[in-house]
């Protein structure tokens, strides 16, 4: 299976909560009008879009609806999701994957359960397919199964791996790894990190520390870090960029488990509302389901051509009520 059809199978519950929603709302309407605009504001809310990003959204194919005055439903169809498809463009232009000669380091974080070590082996393997060098660091020593876990996806990725014994200092780690992969001419260095401490106050100190000493005692070229997002958690998840963002800068954004969730419109609303590009997106657990988010391909995956008949489901349900048509 290619990756844009494990997308588009990844996204399938969205897609049926927002996009397969709002073409059966376009079919069915028999008027253009207030309460058409609002059924179709709350199918984005509902959807986790937002509510900032639905109202902006709607306000946007009102605007095309005036200006453009389209001739049947259909027609409007394809406006309205030409704008759920401009609203997936990134505002900010800056490539999260422009990467600086010499060592790397992305510092992967995120709460606990967001699925930041599977991410991390499966960036390994994705850069490492790429050709670029590639080293794990396993800074999350709060458990002994978080290092092990680890050990196993470098395995997978095949890419070698620093590991202290669980408990020590997760700055100790990071030092080990930055210099073990200058030494070895490493390109990225990824480092996993513990999603929980004794109190927030704590993991957000210790992600301040490893960046120290990546940065200047370590000397790395370049140093981001990533924040994991489970896409399961919609709406509840931005506000842990703010969170985050108080302790290191957040530079990118890696959506997991989008695969089995109606809960991807919250895609719409961080392209909407967080300044913050995405990087990557999962859609399974396995080592290639995770890919570089590209605004053109998810659009092409989530909303496809609902101008057409293709939206098969809905367009049969609305055969059947309105053979007329
Ligand atoms: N379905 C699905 N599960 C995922 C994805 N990414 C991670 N997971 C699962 O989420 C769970 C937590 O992942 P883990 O990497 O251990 O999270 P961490 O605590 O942030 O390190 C594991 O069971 C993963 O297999 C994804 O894209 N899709
Ligand atoms: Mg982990």
């Amino acid at each position: 299976m290619s990756w844009l059809q494990r997308l588009k199978g990844g996204l399938t519950r969205t897609k049926d909560a927002i996009v397969n929603k709002v073409a059966m709302t376009v079919r069915r309407a028999v008027a253009v009008n207030d309460e058409f605009w609002e059924q179709i504001e709350e199918i984005l809310i509902l959807g986790d879009v937002g509510m900032n990003t639905a109202v902006a959204m709607v306000d946007e194919m009102r605007q095309r609806y005036r200006q453009n005055k389209p001739r049947d439903m259909e027609e409007l169809l394809g406006m309205i999701s030409q704008v759920m498809a401009g609203k997936l463009q990134p505002e900010d232009q800056r490539d999260p994957l422009a990467f600086e000669p010499g060592l790397n380091v992305i510092m992967v974080i995120g709460v606990n359960g967001s699925g930041k070590t599977t991410s991390t082996g499966k960036l390994a393997n994705y850069f490492s397919a790429q050709g670029k060098k590639v080293m794990l660091a396993a800074c999350d020593t709060f458990r002994a199964a978080a290092v092990e876990q680890l050990e196993i996806w470098a395995n997978r990725a095949d890419v070698p791996i620093v590991r202290h014994q669980a408990g020590t200092d997760p700055a100790a780690v990071m030092f080990d790894a930055v210099e073990s992969a200058r030494a070895r001419n490493v390109d990225i260095l990824l480092a996993d990190t513990a999603g929980r401490l004794h109190t927030k106050h704590n993991l957000m100190e210790e992600l301040k520390k490893l960046q120290r000493v990546a940065v200047e005692k370590g000397g790395a070229a370049s140093f981001r870090s990533w924040l994991v997002l489970d896409a399961t958690l919609g709406q509840n998840s931005l506000n842990q960029v703010k969170l985050f963002n108080e302790s290191v800068p957040v530079d990118a954004l890696v959506i997991t488990k989008l695969d089995g969730t109606a809960k991807g419109g919250i895609v719409f609303a961080i392209q909407g509302e967080i300044k913050v590009p995405i990087a990557f997106i999962g859609v399974g657990e396995k080592l290639e389901d995770m890919m570089p988010f590209r605004a053109a391909e998810f659009s092409q995956a989530l909303i496809g051509d609902v101008s057409s008949d293709n939206v098969t489901e809905t367009s049969e349900e609305i055969a059947e009520e309105q053979p007329a048509q």
